[in-house]
């Protein structure tokens, strides 16, 4: 395989691997954890040397980001796609430059041969895994209304945890998302557009489900404020399970949380380590991942990493 065996010259001075990493932003717990465990395992590494560069939730950065790593001719490029479509020609760029590309956390809608692997989670199946949560926990004939907080418009995780969860609900009529809007994955967010829900819909409201933990902690605040009971008068359900949630489903205002991992620093470093040496690596590399809620918060707490 001749790209193979061109890719497997190092540009490094020191035979170093040379990554180029781009990063969505700094929106999250989750996100904190992701970028601390792709450096970590970087530097932990004596074969890899990583450049990171932080995009800021915002695609021409990104975009900048990867031609500026072609540009410097970096041996592997790596990047958490911000959102999924638009890398096409990007994405050709890097390839004419014979340079790699590994996808991690985000997939991109874009012809699979321009990258090699994504490494992350089913998120269709994380929507579907809040939707069963749901109805296992809050069983009733009655309607059920429900107000969903999106992540970030146009990426991934924002697009297949809301097609997870509605899959799910379809054929449950009583349950009905009555508004759904972007939170953009922050707490700030989060906590403006529930307040927002609140004020036209306050006492109708019976769930909240948002795509991540961050926004279901600031939509607490705001039902808090509003002067309700999170957790009880509203029963909350939220993706990611960073420690944050862990310590609001210790306090009864979340009720569940569908884990997510962001420790993808490792499997990162070896499929770089993998591509460079021209060895086949899976289209997708799946992150495996467990549920939790009120009932075992606790005991799990310790053990947590994130
Ligand atoms: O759930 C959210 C973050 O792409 C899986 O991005 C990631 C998501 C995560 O901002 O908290």
């Amino acid at each position: 395989n001749k790209s193979a065996s061109s890719d497997a010259s190092s540009g490094g001075k020191d035979g170093k691997i040379i990554v180029g990493f781009s990063q969505v932003g700094a929106e999250s717990e989750w996100r904190t954890a992701n970028t601390k465990s792709i450096k970590d395992s970087a530097e932990a590494d004596s074969q890899i040397e990583l450049k990171f560069s932080d995009a800021q939730q915002k695609q021409e950065n990104q975009i900048k980001a990867i031609r500026s790593f072609i540009a410097q001719k970096v041996d592997v490029i790596a990047f958490s796609p911000v959102v999924q479509t638009g890398f096409d020609t990007v994405l050709q760029e890097a390839k004419a430059a014979n340079i790699p590309v590994i996808l991690t956390d985000r997939a991109v809608d874009a012809d699979p041969s321009l990258y090699k692997t994504m490494i992350g989670s089913d998120f269709v199946e994380e929507g579907r895994k809040a939707a069963k949560w749901m109805l296992d926990n809050v069983k009733t004939d009655k309607p059920v209304n429900i107000v969903e907080l999106q992540g970030t418009v146009g990426s991934a995780p924002a697009i297949d945890r809301k097609a997870g969860f509605e899959e799910v609900i379809k054929d449950h009529a009583n349950y009905k998302i009555i508004k759904s809007q972007t939170g953009d994955f922050t707490r700030a967010k989060g906590k403006e557009v529930m307040e927002a829900f609140l004020k036209s819909d306050g006492k109708n409201i019976n769930v909240v489900y948002a795509h991540n933990d961050d926004m279901a902690i600031g939509a607490i605040q705001a039902i808090e404020e509003y002067g309700l009971k999170p957790g009880k008068d509203i029963t909350i359900i939220s993706i990611d399970g960073v420690k944050g949630a862990f310590e609001a489903m210790m306090d009864g205002k979340l009720n569940a949380s569908i884990e997510c991992n962001p420790l993808l620093g490792e499997q990162l470093m070896q499929a770089i380590k993998d591509v460079k040496a021209g060895k086949e690596v899976p289209k997708w590399i799946k992150t495996e991942e467990g549920i939790f809620d009120t009932t075992n918060a606790a005991k799990e707490f310790p053990n947590r990493k994130y």
